[in-house]
């Protein structure tokens, strides 16, 4: 179960591949790049997709080992060969659809295709500019200086019997998630805590894990630059040292 993992000890890294915004061949590179530095998941989705998600992750299995896990951005992006599923629902926002309309359309489908499903909590924190989750979602983000109601909102999420929490502060953010926020979820509970948006930088991604999330993603950053991956991964091993 690839769930278990999320749960070790060690600070882990996801790279997110949204599929438009990746070449045949960057997709084929960014991949050999994260078997050869161990990259602990592969996270594939996006808000909005114009590229094909199912031809996308064949080619990240052709150079990729680890767990690659959907990540999706509505009821459309589920295909049958990804290793599991992020079933997100929006627990900051007030749309039904994201909360379980989405979910109802695609259980059946991913009932018959045997997907492992990780049900997550998905928290999105304005971090500075609205961003497509926020306006595809048609929900407002918790505003960064209100960390009593992220916690509050996480705290909520895993009293509802969610395996995991996300706090997402949008792809492409102009600043990662708070600590206090960061810090206030992870004191407060028990399940592992993903956090991603706006990390750029090492020491962007050093303060994500010291202020204590498990799973870190990057998604933007390597988009713009493949090389960082390996400063990221460096970073990584020095917290689990
Ligand atoms: C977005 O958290 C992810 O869903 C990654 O964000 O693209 O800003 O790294 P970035």
């Amino acid at each position: 179960m690839i769930y278990d993992s999320f749960f070790t000890s060690t600070k882990k890294l996801a790279l997110l591949i949204d599929p438009d915004k990746h070449s045949t061949e960057s997709v084929t590179l960014v991949a050999r790049l994260a078997e050869a530095l161990k990259i602990d998941y592969i996270f594939v989705g996006g808000s909005i997709l114009m590229a094909n998600i199912e031809h996308t992750i064949q080619f990240i299995k052709g150079y990729y080992s680890g767990p690659v896990l959907l990540f999706p951005g509505n009821s459309c992006q589920v295909t049958h060969n990804a290793d599991g599923i992020l079933f997100l629902s929006l627990i900051s926002g007030r749309n039904a659809e994201f909360l379980i309309g989405n979910h109802v359309v695609a259980a059946p489908q991913i009932k018959q295709i045997g997907l492992e499903v990780i049900p997550t909590g998905y928290i999105l924190i304005d971090c500075g500019k609205t961003t497509s989750v926020e306006y595809m979602s048609n929900t407002r983000p918790i505003p960064s200086d209100k960390a009593d109601i992220a916690i509050a909102t996480a705290m909520a999420g895993e009293m509802l019997g969610l395996k995991c929490l996300y706090l997402e502060g949008g792809s492409g953010a102009n600043s990662i998630i708070p600590s206090s926020i960061i810090k206030g979820v992870k004191t407060t509970t028990q399940i592992p805590l993903i956090v991603g948006g706006g990390i750029r930088t090492d020491k962007n991604l050093l303060d994500v894990y010291e202020a204590g999330a498990d799973i870190a993603v990057v998604g933007t950053a390597i988009e713009k630059d493949q090389s960082l991956l390996q400063s990221f991964a460096t970073v990584r091993n020095s917290c689990n040292k």
